[in-house]
């Protein structure tokens, strides 16, 4: 890949070698969590990876290299003034030698430079409410199409047009599978959401349907996985969606200002349910990433 990018001799050898290698972001270390509480979980993510029998590549632009494979230390520098970089920020941050955290679309670029299939998440970017104003569609969708990873998320997130973002990912050709579930579950709850085109019982299926889809020259595909615990907090996301447009806040500013808002007026039940599905992810992405490699 482009010698700005730095990846960890673990990382390496693991894509070399064809071993299971599971991509994780770090916007959700930096900007999904009051700090320190990121890292922990960003941590925790890295552990369910390893116990999933792969290795974890937590990515982010660090003294203007873009690093894959990340110690600890090296996690909690991703504090919430590192920038949040979609596509269109990676190569920029880099350059301009700043700290940047990786969502899911600029992790995708970087996992297919390097050959990496497999990224955990908490949940995907989509169409935003309100569509067509403002005109906010994330980044994550474009990258998917370009990229062939399996990203295992709880859906898309909550704050979005769950309805308009399925329609657009079969308008852009991008499987959904549901892990053990019909309905695509929706971030902090685990039903109330639209059908899936698809449902998996297993991690080995997941891998075979990604395989298949891959060999037939298709991208990227979302495994969706139901929250461990289910939580209805549809009302606190009306107010806080109302509130940050009342105060102006627009484009990448919007999801960190949305979960804090969640955070404070769940009383932190929010914050549990999001770490928890967030590791609950990492480890189903290690268990497909296993599956997969196997002969
Ligand atoms: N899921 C979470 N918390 C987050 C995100 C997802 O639980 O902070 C982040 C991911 O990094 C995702 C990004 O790629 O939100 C999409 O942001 P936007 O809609 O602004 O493109
Ligand atoms: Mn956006």
């Amino acid at each position: 890949m482009h010698e700005l990018v730095d990846v960890s001799p673990e990382v390496r050898t693991a894509i070399d070698e064809g071993r299971p290698v599971v991509a994780l972001e770090t916007t959700l270390v930096a900007h999904g969590f009051p700090s320190p509480k990121g890292v922990e979980v960003g941590l925790e993510s890295e552990a369910a990876v390893r116990a999933a029998g792969a290795v974890p590549a937590a990515t982010g632009v660090l003294d203007g290299r873009i690093r894959v494979g990340l110690s600890e230390d090296e996690l909690a520098r991703f504090t919430p003034a590192a920038r949040k970089l979609g596509p269109r920020d990676l190569a920029a941050c880099a350059v301009a030698g700043d700290i940047g955290a990786t969502t899911v679309g600029g992790l995708l670029v970087v996992a297919r430079g390097l050959g990496i299939h497999f990224l955990g998440t908490g949940g995907t970017g989509g169409v935003h409410r309100g569509y067509p104003a403002p005109l906010d569609v994330s980044a994550d969708l474009l990258a998917l199409v370009g990229s062939p990873v399996l990203v295992a998320c709880s859906g898309v997130k909550s704050l979005l047009d769950v309805p308009a973002t399925m329609e657009l990912l079969e308008t852009l050709g991008i499987p959904v599978l549901g892990f053990r579930t019909d309905t695509l579950p929706l971030f902090y709850s685990a039903t109330g959401g639209p059908t899936v085109p698809q449902r998996v019982e297993d991690a080995a299926a997941a891998a075979r349907t990604a395989a298949a889809h891959w060999q037939l020259g298709g991208c990227g595909l979302l495994l969706a996985n139901p929250p461990p615990e289910s939580l209805d907090v549809e009302d606190l996301i009306e107010e806080a969606v109302a509130e940050a447009d009342r105060q102006g806040v627009s484009g990448q500013a919007v999801t960190p200002f949305v979960l804090a808002h969640l955070h404070e007026r769940s009383d932190g039940r929010t914050l549990d349910v999001n770490r928890k599905l967030i590791v609950a992810n990492a480890r189903l992405a290690g268990d497909v990433a296993v599956a997969f490699a196997a002969p």
